[in-house]
């Protein structure tokens, strides 16, 4: 069932149930349910919205906020098609984590997904095996 919220002038059309974060123009939803990576951006496309693409420490430290605490949460970034060439899920941006806290491990041709991680009170972006069902987070643009 599709619902709108209005805050100021920005309308986010969203799905219910959508616990809406607004930030820098979008709408951001961590989901119920626990999917692989590719289920997860299938599910988010199916509810009108995309895999989130965090792409600032900003971004990523108000997002953190609302996460569960030691568990990875998948987020649009992979490096699946080259390895070590970490893109975003749609149009096939390169990915700058420059000021962005990153850990991408040793194992790194089994962890071709990105999720955020948040430990200890930090919030960073870390690389993952795609096959794990993780909860994901989904993002829509604002309508004006
Ligand atoms: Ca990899």
């Amino acid at each position: 069932m599709c619902v709108t919220l209005t805050t100021g002038t920005n309308t986010c059309v969203i799905i219910e149930p959508w616990c809406p974060t607004y930030i820098g123009g979008r709408c951001y939803r961590l989901s119920e349910d626990r999917a692989t990576w590719e289920e997860a951006k299938l599910n988010c496309e199916a509810n009108s919205s995309t895999l989130a693409r965090i792409d600032s420490a900003d971004l990523l430290m108000t997002l953190s906020n609302g996460l569960p605490k030691d568990i990875g949460v998948y987020i649009g970034g992979s490096d699946r098609v080259t390895e070590g060439q970490w893109v975003w899920a749609y149009g096939n941006v390169p990915i700058n984590f420059t000021g962005i806290p990153h850990f991408l491990n040793i194992y790194r041709e089994h962890q071709d997904c990105l999720m955020i991680k948040f430990a200890n009170n930090t919030a960073t972006l870390q690389d993952t095996p795609c096959v794990n069902d993780k909860l994901y987070i989904c993002q829509s643009s604002l309508v004006n």
